[in-house]
């Protein structure tokens, strides 16, 4: 299998994912910076010329939290769980995709991506919204973890992943958390976790 990916939010996922279940995958680096994603051979992969995507032989596979979910179904892992827990699993990573990180992911942008590649000033008028929208999912999410340690069931899944993603650089995004312990101590759990804390390849030109 060969996974694309760039060092930013939605291929973290896919990436975290990845690492965690030692998935036997090639890492590829499409550098979005270069207009890599736009090139011929990528569209052919995905057309929507966004990482990550996921090639397993013939078959080619975009969206992030559809890769989380096929690798965990391939390793067998419960983290993809096979009960009823699974509807739980697509409650939260569809909740997360319209609610939580769509909103999270603007202050991402906003805050992180714009400065990063030199897209021009942060727009004030869509922080401030996102900030109240976030604010509010913030709540449900922090009101659901008080009493237990992971988004669905007792261990950890996909919807973990998904929904915790932009957390990492929730200070450089402000992301607005200090009113939200809970969100705080679950973000602690998943920084126990190796692949969690370090997903992507390290890159020999990068390394040096
Ligand atoms: N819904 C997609 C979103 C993927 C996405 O937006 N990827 C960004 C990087 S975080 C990207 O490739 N952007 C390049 C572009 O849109 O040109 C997923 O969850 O995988």
């Amino acid at each position: 299998m060969k996974l694309y990916y760039f060092d930013t939010l939605n291929p973290r996922k896919a990436c975290v994912a990845a690492r965690y279940l030692k998935s036997p995958v090639d890492f590829v680096h499409v550098d979005l910076s270069k207009g890599e994603n736009r090139k011929p051979d990528f569209l052919a992969i995905n057309p929507n010329g966004k990482v990550p995507a996921l090639t397993d032989g013939d078959r080619s596979l975009w969206e992030a939290d559809a890769i989380m979910c096929y690798l965990a179904d391939k390793a067998g892992s419960d983290i993809w769980p096979r009960d009823a827990r699974q509807f739980d699993v697509v409650r939260w990573l569809s909740w997360n995709a319209q609610h939580f990180t769509r909103h999270a992911g603007v202050l991402y942008f906003e805050h992180v991506i714009k400065p990063r590649f030199g897209l021009g000033e942060a727009n004030r008028p869509a922080i401030d919204e996102a900030t109240g929208h976030l604010r509010r999912f913030a709540a449900v999410l922090n009101d659901h973890l008080s009493t237990r340690d992971w988004l669905v069931g007792d261990g950890l899944t996909v919807a973990d992943f998904a929904t915790a993603v932009t957390l990492p650089d929730a200070d450089k995004a402000q992301i607005p958390l200090v009113d939200f312990p809970a969100i705080g101590r679950w973000h602690d759990r998943l920084n126990q976790l190796e692949a969690w804390r370090e997903p992507f390849p390290v890159r020999a030109e990068v390394a040096g």
